[in-house]
């Protein structure tokens, strides 16, 4: 009996302890003291002095975000086939082009479908686009009826009427607050999105399905999460974006919302095509400090998510204070192209303050490489963007992306791009 009784009680203390732990920090005054790794400070202690130095100091920090917390992908020996499924040169009342194209991503007999839908305006050609996933398929994004519903899996859910892991008519539309199509081509923006279930699914199958199907299925430590798979998909989408005629390759602006914030800044760091990177309200895990210990931790993340990061992550879990990197060192990975944080003031648990002082951090290195500094050490009121090659605002209200949201990333990348204001 003892012999029963005793594991069991550990079992169940563990897990209440483990549990009590988990439970958010939303008070300033109870986080830990934490020490920042200098991004411009090489593991040997030897400062970062010029670009050069950088450049060798970059991939210090890229590998540890690789080996540590992303997962290392494996090597690609598959192929990509596209092809424009549909076409409408009369989209949203006119103002627009609109296209979907299905990409097969392949590796001997395993097949991949992705479906993009663009939207580009009419009236500009070589406009930026904005590349970024949507959560529950492409038809969710826009009121136009014919856009293809995706046939992927896709999480259930009550709004859109999903039961058994299928996307329907219901879901039409139902995120276009998200989705301003009309407003953005109209200031001359392109729109690219992707369903990111597309590329996985995301949940925790011991990553049998979605592009793990078409890579080497060993795995250690090291292996990718479904975060790099994203990430990876962006890269891929951006493989077909170059060979499209009616596409500025050279003006695209990865974006990304929450779980798919990250995932944008995990592309804008493994992939340098991408012009300039946008994170909307991505937190942990994203642009939010790990150390501060505020709102959603490593420990919770690995917990509710096992599938996101390597398994190596979880080595922090309630030890932050071991991370030999934090996030403004993301952020200085895209440098000296500009990124974006944006944050909403109701969405404690992505930890507004933590992703501000990211960009506070993450300065130095865009300093070095020739940008003025970051223009703030205190945090902006709500509503009052600081644009420059590190931008960042934070708006009132919920976790959420919205117009207002989409104005100022329009607005940075107008100024980046010297467009002329439509
Ligand atoms: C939450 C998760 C966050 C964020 C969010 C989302 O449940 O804890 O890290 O990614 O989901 O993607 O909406």
């Amino acid at each position: 009996m003892k012999k029963i009784i005793l594991p069991l009680l550990f079992i169940t203390v563990h897990a209440l302890v483990f549990s009590q732990q988990f439970i958010p920090n939303y008070d300033e005054a109870k986080m830990p003291a934490y020490r920042l790794p200098d991004p411009l400070i090489f593991k040997d202690g030897n400062t970062v002095n010029s670009k050069a130095d950088w450049d060798k100091r970059r991939i210090e920090i890229y590998h540890q975000f690789e080996y540590e917390m992303f997962g290392a992908i494996p090597e690609w020996k598959g192929i990509t086939k596209s092809t424009v499924i549909s076409r409408n040169e009369n989209a949203l009342k006119g103002i627009a082009k609109r296209k979907e194209v299905r990409l097969e991503l392949s590796n001997g007999n395993k097949i991949i479908p992705v479906t993009i839908l663009i939207y580009l305006p009419v009236k500009s050609k070589g406009a930026p686009l904005f590349l970024s996933y949507n959560f529950d398929g492409n038809h969710t994004t826009t009121a136009e009826t014919d856009v293809l519903i995706p046939d992927s899996w896709v999480s259930n859910n009550k709004d859109f009427g999903i039961t058994d892991h299928k996307a329907n008519e219901n879901g039409r539309g139902k995120a276009i607050s998200r989705w301003p199509m009309k407003e953005i081509v109209s200031r001359g923006f392109g729109v690219a999105t992707v369903y990111y279930g597309d590329i996985d699914p995301d949940f925790d199958d011991g990553f049998k399905n979605g592009v793990h199907q078409l890579f080497d299925a060993r795995r250690d430590s090291t292996s990718w999460g479904s975060i790099a798979a994203w990430a990876w998909g962006l890269s891929r989408i951006m493989d077909y974006l170059e060979k499209d005629q009616d596409i500025n390759s050279k003006k695209v602006i990865v974006l990304g919302h929450s779980r798919l914030g990250k995932a944008a800044l995990w592309a804008g760091a493994t992939d340098k095509r991408f012009a300039m990177v946008i994170s909307n309200n991505s937190g942990c895990g994203g642009a939010a400090l790990s150390k501060r210990i505020f709102g959603e931790t490593v420990g919770s993340i690995n917990n509710s998510f096992p599938h996101w990061f390597c398994n190596n992550f979880k080595r922090y879990n309630l030890k932050e204070e071991l991370l030999p990197f934090d996030q403004h060192e993301l952020l200085a990975l895209m440098a000296p192209r500009p990124v974006y944080v944006a944050s909403a003031a109701d969405d404690k648990w992505a930890d507004p303050k933590g992703e501000f002082l990211s960009c506070v951090y993450a300065s130095s290195v865009y300093v070095l490489l020739g940008s003025k500094k970051f223009a703030a050490t205190k945090m902006p009121p709500l509503n009052s963007p600081i644009y420059g090659d590190i931008s960042y605002h934070i708006r009132p209200g919920k976790h959420d992306i919205t117009l207002y949201d989409w104005n100022c990333y329009m607005d940075a990348a107008e100024r980046y791009f010297n467009m002329a204001k439509k």
